[in-house]
Formats: C-alpha cells, sequence, structure tokens
C-alpha cells in the first residue's frame, strides 16, 4: 500500500536517512543539491554524502552518492556537512571526514561535472583543531572568498562556555591558518533565545548590507533549533545587532544557504521527522529536505523568507473563495475541496483580536485535525498538531512564530501541505514547519475557523499539486 506520509514534492532519497543540505551550488545553471545520507537504512548511521541536481529548483534527479567513508581514512567513520566553492573553475568541497572521536576538514575536487569527487590524499587539511581551546566538536564548514584569501568557519563549542565558531584563513583551500573564533556563545543565556553549548552546520552571507550567521543550536548529543544573528562583519569582526529563530516550527534544522545565477539567496534546511524510530524504521525512510526558500534582509534588520517563485510549476487544479466572514462556530467552508498534496493561499482582513486560521488534514468527524492558527492579539502564527493524529506516540506540539504585522496590515498565509509535511509562510516573514501523521486515511478535510472575534478573508486559493516524481 502507498505510504500516506511520503512527501509528493519536497525532496528526498528513494529510501532510507536524509539529513543536513550541503554543498549547495549552481554550476553551468545546474542546481546541486548534495545530502547527508545514510544509503543503509532509516537511521543516521555511517553518513555519505547524496547527491542530486535541477535545472529549476522544483523536479530533481537523484544522482549517484557523491561522497563515502574511505576505509582507513580521515571519513572512515563519515563525511558530515560542508559546503561547495568554486575554486578558479574547480568544483570544490570542503567538509568533516570524521574518524573514531576526530572530526577534521577535508577537500573533495570534482572533475567530471560534480558527479565524480577525489579526495585530496592529504586530507585532512586541516589536522587538528587550535590546541589552546578545550572544543566539543569540530565540524561543518562555511566557506567565502574574500579580497582574494579564502576564509572558513568551522562550527565548535567551549567546553563550559557556549558555542563558538572559528575562523581560518588559506591561499589554496588545502593549508589552512588559524585566526580566532569569530563568535562565542553562552550557554547559559536564553534571552532572546536559546543557542545551545555547542554550534553546528555554520552559514555566514551577506545580504542587503548586513552580514548574517546562521548556526544551529546543538546540546549534549541534541539538537535543538536553527538561529541567525545579523549584524555588521569588518576586518574579522563580527557584531551581532539582533537575530532570531529561523523556523520555530520544532523541525528545520541544519539549513544551508547558496547564491544562484539570479543573484538570490536561497536556503534549504533538513525536516526532521516527529515520530519514532520504530515508525521510521517501518516506513523505510526518514528526514525530507525544505522547499528551497528565498531570503531577503528586511528594514529592520530580520530575515524577510518566501518560497521560490519556481514552485507555481506544481500548481495543477485550481479553486478559489474568498469574501468571508469568519465567526466563532463558522465550519464547513471547504467541503468541495480535499487533498494532502496542496498549496493555499488564504488572505485575511486586518484584525487585532481572536485567533484565527485553517484547518487542514480533517478528518469527516473532527477526530483528527491540524490548525494553522494566527493569533491577532499577540502577533503569532503556530501550525497546531496536537489533535493531528490518533497515533499517540507521534509529537503534538505547539510552536509559536513571532509574525509582527503591522497596523492596519492583513495577514496572508501561504501554506504547503505535502502528506507528512506543513510548511507556512506567512507575510514574506516568518515560516513555520511542521510534521504531521494522520492515522486515518479520510483525513484530507479542510476548513477555516474564527475563536474570538469575526475575521474577514478576502481571498483564498487553492492548488492541487503535482508531485516531483514519476
Ligand atoms: N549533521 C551532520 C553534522 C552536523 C549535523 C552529521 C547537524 O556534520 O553537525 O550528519 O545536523
Amino acid at each position: 500500500m502507498e505510504d500516506p506520509h511520503r512527501p509528493l514534492y519536497h525532496f528526498q532519497p528513494a529510501s532510507n536517512w536524509m539529513n543536513d543540505p550541503n554543498g549547495l551550488i549552481q554550476w553551468d545553471g545546474t542546481y546541486h543539491l548534495f545530502y547527508q545520507t545514510n544509503p543503509n537504512g532509516p537511521s543516521h548511521g555511517t553518513i555519505h554524502w547524496g547527491h542530486a541536481s535541477s535545472d529549476d529548483l522544483v523536479y530533481w534527479t537523484d544522482l549517484p552518492l557523491a561522497l563515502s567513508p574511505t576505509p582507513g581514512g580521515p571519513d572512515q567513520a563519515g563525511c558530515y556537512s560542508g559546503c561547495a566553492v568554486d575554486d578558479d573553475g574547480v568544483p570544490t568541497l570542503v567538509y568533516t571526514g570524521v574518524s573514531g572521536e576526530d572530526q577534521r576538514p577535508c577537500v573533495a575536487t570534482s572533475a567530471d561535472g560534480l558527479i565524480s569527487w577525489r579526495k585530496y590524499p592529504r586530507n585532512p587539511v586541516i589536522p587538528a583543531p587550535p590546541e589552546d581551546l578545550d572544543l566539543v566538536g569540530f565540524r561543518d564548514h562555511a566557506v567565502w572568498k574574500e579580497d582574494g584569501v579564502w576564509r572558513q568557519l568551522i562550527g565548535s563549542g567551549i567546553r563550559g562556555l557556549g558555542g563558538a565558531v572559528l575562523l581560518y584563513r588559506s591561499k589554496d583551500l588545502l593549508s589552512w591558518e588559524y585566526e580566532k573564533p569569530l563568535l562565542v556563545g553562552d550557554k547559559d543565556e536564553t534571552e532572546p533565545f536559546w543557542t545551545g553549548s555547542m554550534w553546528e552546520c555554520p552559514d555566514f552571507l551577506a545580504l542587503g548590507g548586513k552580514h548574517v550567521l546562521i548556526l544551529s543550536a546543538f546540546h549534549q548529543g541534541d539538537t535543538f533549533h536553527t538561529f541567525y544573528l545579523v549584524g555588521t562583519y569588518e576586518n574579522s569582526e563580527f557584531e551581532p545587532e539582533g537575530g532570531a529563530i529561523v523556523d520555530p516550527g520544532g523541525h528545520f534544522y541544519a539549513p544551508q544557504t547558496m547564491v544562484d545565477e539570479q543573484n538570490r539567496r536561497i536556503m534549504w534546511g533538513w525536516l526532521r521527522e516527529g515520530r519514532p524510530e520504530r515508525e521510521q524504521q517501518e516506513a523505510g525512510w526518514s528526514g525530507v529536505m525544505s522547499l528551497p526558500r528565498l531570503l531577503s534582509m528586511r528594514v529592520d534588520a530580520s530575515l524577510g523568507v518566501e518560497p521560490v517563485p519556481e514552485l507555481k510549476a506544481l500548481r495543477g487544479e485550481h479553486h478559489r473563495s474568498g469574501g468571508l466572514r469568519l465567526t466563532p462556530g463558522s465550519s464547513g467552508l471547504l467541503e468541495n475541496v480535499r487533498g494532502d498534496c496542496l498549496e493555499l493561499v488564504a488572505v485575511f482582513e486586518p484584525t487585532e483580536a481572536g485567533e484565527f486560521g485553517l484547518k487542514v488534514r480533517c478528518s469527516p468527524d473532527g477526530e483528527e485535525q491540524t490548525l494553522i492558527v494566527y493569533d491577532a492579539k499577540n502577533g503569532r502564527l503556530a501550525v497546531d498538531p496536537s489533535r493531528s493524529s490518533t497515533n499517540p506516540n507521534v509529537h503534538k506540539d505547539v510552536r509559536w512564530a513571532e509574525v509582527g504585522l503591522r497596523e492596519g496590515e492583513g495577514l496572508r498565509l501561504q501554506i504547503f501541505l505535502d502528506r507528512s509535511v506543513v510548511e507556512v509562510f506567512a507575510n514574506g516573514r516568518a515560516c513555520v514547519t511542521d510534521r504531521i501523521y494522520p492515522a486515518r486515511r479520510d483525513s484530507l478535510g479542510l476548513d477555516l475557523f474564527s475563536r474570538g472575534g469575526p475575521v474577514g478573508l478576502s481571498s483564498l486559493h487553492i492548488w492541487e499539486m503535482h508531485g516531483i516524481w514519476e
């Protein structure tokens, strides 16, 4: 029987485990998406680099594995996360080789259009972490060129203190000189958000006149959330001025970004499962890639986020409504549309009271339903999965994202529902992603709701989405 939870238009390998996006690069027009994968099963085992390519950011071709651990080599226990750069016409990967307790930067190049990769015979390119620091972790890489010199950030943490990113420089990507920690966090500080005791998957980018450092918070073997810091960067000094959690839904982690040939900054992240390992084993797969997201710098120095417009190519049959007034008790407003593979765009009139939104994956009797709820008083948005499934084992936490609408501004929700994935974009400035696992096959209904004052729905468009696989 067809797997009811397996997404149809989000990228994932044919089976087994996947996690972080890696090595994002556009090469001769083609987008390359590498990713962490375990080809031997649906759990985080021996990690390889998977590889997929696309001409349009929508349809992907899954290609042969790009990197596999070399027996006896510095990556014998795993090829962990890293990035891709164009080294004067040579596609080059910088990744973490894992061997026993050691995590070390390694380099590989391709001479056949990014399909097969030759590891540098003298890997690792940094033989050991800086001796004067007591580090927790030394992995994941952001590499860029600055004034003709390669710079690199490596994710780390200083024991007892907090996360850290270590700054290096190199002329040739092969021999690296350590400079200093670019930034060190505080594992005990929780305001405005907690940053963990080790920072995974750093990404560092210039955007709209600012610099953005994206980090994923890790603590004692567990992954938490991804956050960004916006600030200024000059003379190897980064001064953060503000920041936020990237996607507070609790399932978006270890993202990476790239600049494409249209000079757009695009981000993908790993959408983690929200069901027990046993169920992942039974399904034979675990992990999905987010949709590609377009980043921008907003005037208030926060990150703007929107789905890339190319995704419109997936829109199939169209349904529309609007001009509705939702009041408490309104229901049955979308009885003519059903589905688990949809895009919905809803525009609500400005209001400052109550909670309202949409319901997706509803069973006819309402036993199962997932809410996309906007809390107007507090200006925050959540996916509420508390009644998403009769399966008691899947996660049901509600996590809120600040949207912060201006006075008089309506709410525009763009919802991508793809079976177990719900990605909700709000007004170009927030995205909340959740994973849901309805147990009932008839949980395909939709509805609108309001709790509190009446709210106007100016327009609603719903598209049935095409899948991206044959
Ligand atoms: N995943 C990779 C690491 C990274 C972590 C291992 C983040 O390189 O720190 O699969 O999810």
